[in-house]
């Protein structure tokens, strides 16, 4: 009986040394009601007085020994499974990330803001209009007479007799006339649209910022001090503005408006073709007529407005030198900005 006792121990030290032994199974082989243990103990009865307490004694051991080395054993599974969740989870958190690629405003969109701000900073609000317009505000009201070339089909967008996509912002600054009494201190930034063919400076669809300011005594040197300042905070505090005569129809006089050469300064240079200035807009006092058409009375009011191609601006600060990278959309071009 001994030596079966001891062979139950050796068995169940071998079953249970696998780490992967089923425990429960070991349980019930050696230690349940039906093992291997309690068959030794019921076969008890038939040993000596003598014998008894010590095979019981031996088999106590036995069982406290299975017993120890079952414990023993869920501790190490324990550990197997732990060890095997962390290795599965295991991060090196010395690898680099993977950075995202964060997104900017398109050059376009931050110089058209530059300029807002500068004007907003003057006190101008921004006036927003249709970018499909009547006939009437793009041209009637801005008195651009019916045989005006910029009326012809070859220059204009035509939806039908009467409607266009504009061609300049004006027509904003027409209805804003025509809804809002002087004082009128407004911008309009926006979409205008020219049948022109693409090429480096020219494209169908460009943007324009135009400015409007009406009210009693308003004069030429308002319009200079304003562009002027407007040219420095773009440019550089150095750069000085000159107006050269020129004509439009909704506007007199009118003059077309001259930077000096931020690049070089005035003494001339590849940006500026050796001139020294660069035409970057057109401007002058509100024609009476444009004035009357929206009634406001041009004998108790005056006016100037200007206007400019804010890709034009764009090239110019950025030193782009074709404009059809503003709109092919290439991230290699927009990245640098
Ligand atoms: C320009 C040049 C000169 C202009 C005129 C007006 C209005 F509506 F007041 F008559 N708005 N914008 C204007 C004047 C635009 O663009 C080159």
């Amino acid at each position: 009986m001994k030596e079966k006792l001891q062979k139950i121990k050796e068995e169940a030290t071998a079953a249970i040394n696998d780490v992967n032994a089923d425990l429960e199974q070991i349980r019930i082989k050696y230690l349940g009601k039906k093992g291997e243990l309690t068959s030794v103990l019921r076969g008890m009865g038939q040993l000596s007085a003598e014998e008894r307490p010590i095979v019981g004694q031996i088999a106590n051991e036995v069982r406290a020994y299975i017993e120890e080395q079952l414990a023993s054993l869920v501790e190490k599974q324990k550990a197997a499974a732990t060890a095997k969740k962390l290795a599965a989870e295991k991060i090196d958190v010395t690898v680099p990330g993977t950075a995202s690629s964060v997104g900017k405003l398109h050059p376009l969109t931050k110089i058209q803001r530059e300029m807002e701000n500068i004007f907003l900073n003057m006190g101008f609000t921004i006036a927003e209009g249709p970018e499909v317009e009547y006939d009437y505000y793009n041209f009637q009201a801005l008195n651009i007479p019916e045989n005006h070339p910029a009326r012809d089909t070859q220059d204009t967008f035509y939806i039908s007799d009467n409607v266009l996509l504009r061609s300049q912002t004006s027509p904003v600054q027409v209805r804003t006339m025509e809804k809002q009494a002087p004082p009128i201190r407004v911008i309009s930034p926006g979409r205008v649209y020219r049948s022109d063919a693409v090429d480096a400076t020219h494209s169908p669809l460009f943007h324009q910022l135009e400015g409007l300011v009406v009210d009693k005594g308003i004069t030429m040197g308002d319009l200079k001090g304003t562009l002027a300042l407007f040219a420095q905070t773009m440019f550089g505090s150095e750069t000085k503005i000159r107006f050269r005569p020129h004509h439009f129809p909704f506007t007199e006089p009118s003059a077309e408006v001259d930077v000096s050469c931020f690049v070089c300064g005035g003494k001339g240079c590849r940006l500026c073709k050796g001139e020294g200035w660069i035409e970057i807009l057109g401007a002058g006092m509100v024609h009476p007529e444009v004035l009357r058409n929206c009634n406001i009375d041009p004998d108790e009011y005056s006016g100037f407005a200007f206007g400019m191609g804010i890709e034009r601006i764009a090239m110019l600060s950025y030193k782009i030198d074709d404009m059809r990278m503003l709109y092919e959309n290439d991230i290699r071009f927009l990245s640098q900005f």
